[in-house]
Order: C-alpha cells, then structure tokens, then sequence
C-alpha cells in the first residue's frame, strides 16, 4: 500500500464516525500523491502526512447559558488547533444544530491549505458549537456567546489563535465575543476578525468572501477566454457569503436568479433583488417566502415539498454559498445538461466527490472552496494587520488588495496544476499549492 493510502486508512480507523473529514482528507490526499510519491521517503520517515492530518490540539468543552424563560441551556463547543505551521490559528466559528466535531475537523483541516494559499502568515484552525442562534433573542445570543467566550479566552489571542465568523456568526456574535474577552482579558487587541468597524473591524471584511469568490471567477473565466459580464449565474445560501457573491456579480454585469436558505429557494426571472435580499436577510434575519411574497416575479420552492432541486435552473456559472455537500451528482448532472460553464465554491466542501468529478470530467472549470472563498480570512488577515498597526486602512486600499491576492490565487493553482501535469485540474492546483508552503514550513521547524 502507498504512503497516501496508508495514512488514509490511519485516519478512517482513529477518526470513527467523522464522514466529512474522511471526505475531506480523502480529496487532499488524492491530490498529493503525485507531490509524496517524488519525495516519499522523506515524508514517510517524518510522518509529515500523520502530522498533517492530525490536530496540533483539540479542545472540547460545554457552554452553559440561560434562556429567557429562566431555563439553563447546555450546549457542546469546540476549538481545533489544526495547524501553526505558517501562522498563528486562524478561522472562523459556526454555530449550527449539526455541528459536531468531525465538522470542526473538516472545516480546520480545509482551512489550512485554504490559509497557505493566501500567502498570508496564518495557521489553520475551526471552532463552532450546536447552538442555534435562529429564534433566538439578542439577550440569549449574547448570554451564549459571553458564556462560550469564558471558556475559549484562555486559548485564543492575537498571536496565538484569531477566530472569525462562520454559519450562524456574524457581526452581532462577534461583538459580543469580543466584548467578554476584553473585560476577561483587559486585553483590546485583533484577538478575533469580522469586528464592527467601530472598535477594530477591517472595511470591505464583510464582503471580502462574497467579492472574492467573484474575483476569482472572474479570473478564471478570463484566462480560458470569457467573461463574467452577461453570464446567468445560480447562488444557493442567502447569508453573508451569498449577499456579497450576488452583488460583485450584478457589478461585473452578471444576472443572479437564484438564491436559497435552508427551507426553501427563490427563482427570480428577473434577476435578485439585493435591497430586498439585504432586507429580509439582514435586517428582518426573516425567511425567503418574504422576499416571494414582496416580488411578483419570484418563484418560491419549499425543500419540504420538492427538495432542494435548486440547481435545475439553466444557467452559465454555478456558486454554492451555503454548506457541505449541498451540490450531489444528480445536481451535478442537471447542471451539465443545461450547458453550465463554472462551479465555483463559495462555501466549504458544498460540492459532493463524485459531483466534483463529474464536473470535471464533463469539462466545467472547477474552483474549489479553498481557493475560492479564501478571500474572507484573507482579508481576515488584513483586519490583524491593520489591529496591530493600530490603523484603518480605506475600503478602496482594502478591496484592491483582496482582488490582487485573488487572482493571484487563481494562478497559484493554475500553475501548480500545470507544473504536475494536471492542467486545469484546480482541484489539485489548490491542494498541491496549498500543501507545499506549509510542508517546507514543518520540515524546516523539525519534528513539533
Ligand atoms: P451564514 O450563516 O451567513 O449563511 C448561511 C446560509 O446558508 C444561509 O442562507 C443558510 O440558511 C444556509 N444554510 C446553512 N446551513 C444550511 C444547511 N444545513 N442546509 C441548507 N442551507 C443551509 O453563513 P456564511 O454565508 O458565512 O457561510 C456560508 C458558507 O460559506 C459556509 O460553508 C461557510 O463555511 C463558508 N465560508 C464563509 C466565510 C465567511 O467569511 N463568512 C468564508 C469562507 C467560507 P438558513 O438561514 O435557513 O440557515
Ligand atoms: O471558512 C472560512 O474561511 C471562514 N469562515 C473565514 C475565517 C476567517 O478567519 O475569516
């Protein structure tokens, strides 16, 4: 058996029950071996693979918190140090009912290569819990983010571990995290990222992954000849990574005509409202049967009803913005036949392996989440950049830097692909790049 294969195996065995992870190690790993099989001895003798694949540390702990009927609610939480190789740990919290720790597991160990390919001095890292933030009051949100701080303080910090935002974490869960570990700590410094730009957040923060991903796009459109402008592109989620991937497309002179949460989707013939969007998701954190039923041109599809079948409508351009594996191979296949161009993940790991496969196989140009959402921690990066300068930077200084570091990525991959054989494999590209900094990083720090 191969060293990759071995190390698979290894990871299947001591991390039971954790199908995301496997997934993830599994598309990682599939990538490399033409990289490890050059160099095999001296990654087999290192246990570079073992160490890359398990966390540096793991930390597990519960949060307890009161509702609004006086009732003590209990929740589980989580922190995995995944890797410091080039950076201090750095990534987002998701507060979702179906977070668990294979998740956390999958998202930090994505992070790591996601953070290498930005060129920026950050580690990988993930955190999150099975708290619901959905219907519940601004009080309870603060009473579970103050208690999950209380906890989290005494390992994170601003050279050590710098969370983020992530499903369910926005700016009102940021702040009050941020204001818990401040009155702990006494500390008032770029311990966490998507701060409000009030008290140390970065402009063009909470855009960066939406805009990102379309900077992206846009790139590698252009490099195999077309362009963005005039193309009808589909989006699922209608968060944060949704709204801002919406409106760098409608300025790049695209049509969006669908968005989705997690009951149902929307198909606008007219192209998506985004004040709209803006105010039902942002404002009112409302449901989309009320962006429907303020817009006669919308459809509404209930999942409950239909399904998630959001990926039948015909379009140019695919960008899943919403969660893991919501794009499967019958999506995949739908997609195809309607003539799509270009997947591009703007969520983690939102397209299935063998719809992954599929897409490529049928000649759609590919980008996979860390490299195409890597523009959120980027510019994450940006935001402790400017915390320990003690400056702002402008929207304008900020924004150009996110397109440069995003097309940059693009060629990253697309040459890495190309070196190994594998031309407009971005899958690989990102994976091989990604993997190479951060395994010269380890070898040269010895065996930690
Ligand atoms: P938000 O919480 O702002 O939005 C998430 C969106 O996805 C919502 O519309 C939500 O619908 C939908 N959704 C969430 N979970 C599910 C589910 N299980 N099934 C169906 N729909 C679901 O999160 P973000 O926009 O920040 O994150 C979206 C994705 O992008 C995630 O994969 C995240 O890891 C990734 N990402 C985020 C970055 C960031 O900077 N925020 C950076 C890079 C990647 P509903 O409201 O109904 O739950
Ligand atoms: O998945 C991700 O890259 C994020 N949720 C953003 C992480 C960050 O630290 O900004």
């Amino acid at each position: 058996m191969s060293y990759v294969d071995e190390v698979f195996q290894m990871v299947v065995e001591k991390n039971p029950a954790q199908p995301e992870f496997h997934q993830a190690v599994k598309e990682v790993l599939d990538s490399l071996r033409v990289v490890i099989e050059a160099n095999e001895e001296e990654y087999k003798r290192d246990a570079l693979l073992e160490r890359l694949v398990t966390p540096e540390r793991q930390l597990l702990f519960r949060v307890p918190w009161v509702d609004d009927k006086g009732q003590v609610q209990v929740n589980n939480a989580y922190r995995v140090q995944f890797n410091s190789a080039i950076g201090p740990y750095k990534g987002g919290i998701r507060l979702h009912p179906s977070v668990n720790l294979g998740i956390i597991k999958f998202l930090g160990f994505e992070q790591i290569f996601k953070n290498s390919l930005t060129g920026l001095p950050i580690g990988g890292g993930k955190g999150g819990s099975d708290f619901d933030p959905k219907g519940k009051s601004d009080r309870e949100v603060m009473a579970f983010c103050q208690s999950f701080i209380t906890e989290l303080h005494k390992y994170i910090g601003a050279d050590t571990d710098v969370p983020a935002g992530d499903i369910g974490t926005g700016a009102r869960e940021i702040g009050y995290m941020y204001g818990q570990y401040k009155r702990l700590t006494g500390l008032y410094e770029g311990v966490l990222t998507g701060k409000g730009l009030s008290y140390g957040g970065s402009l063009a923060r909470k855009e960066a992954t939406g805009y990102g991903l379309l900077y992206l796009t846009s790139e590698m459109l252009k490099c195999n000849g077309m362009d963005i402008a005039g193309k009808t592109v589909a989006i699922s989620g209608s968060g944060n990574v949704a709204i801002y991937a919406c409106q760098k497309a409608q300025q790049l002179g695209a049509k969006v005509v669908t968005v989705s949460d997690s009951t149902g989707w929307i198909y606008d013939a007219e192209g998506i409202d985004l004040d709209l969007l803006r105010e039902v998701k942002e404002v009112k954190r409302a449901r989309l049967t009320e962006y429907a039923a303020a817009r006669p041109s919308a459809e509404y599809h209930d999942k409950a009803k239909e399904g998630n079948n959001q990926w039948i409508v015909k379009v140019d351009v695919a960008l899943p913005c919403a969660t893991q594996n919501e794009l499967n191979l019958e999506d995949a296949k739908n997609l195809v036949a309607n003539g799509v161009i270009a997947v591009a993940e703007g969520a983690n790991m939102p397209t299935t392996a063998d719809a992954t496969e599929y897409l490529q196989e049928k000649g759609v140009l590919f980008a996979p989440g860390k490299a195409a959402n890597a523009g959120g921690v980027a510019t994450s990066a940006l935001e402790m950049s400017q915390n320990s300068e003690r400056l702002s930077w402008t929207f304008e200084e900020v924004d150009s830097k996110l397109q440069t570091i995003m097309v940059n990525i693009f060629h990253n991959l697309d040459d890495a692909a190309k070196k190994y054989g594998m031309e407009g494999n971005y899958v690989a590209g990102a994976n091989i790049a990604g993997f190479l900094k951060v395994a010269e990083a380890m070898t040269a720090q010895g065996i930690v």
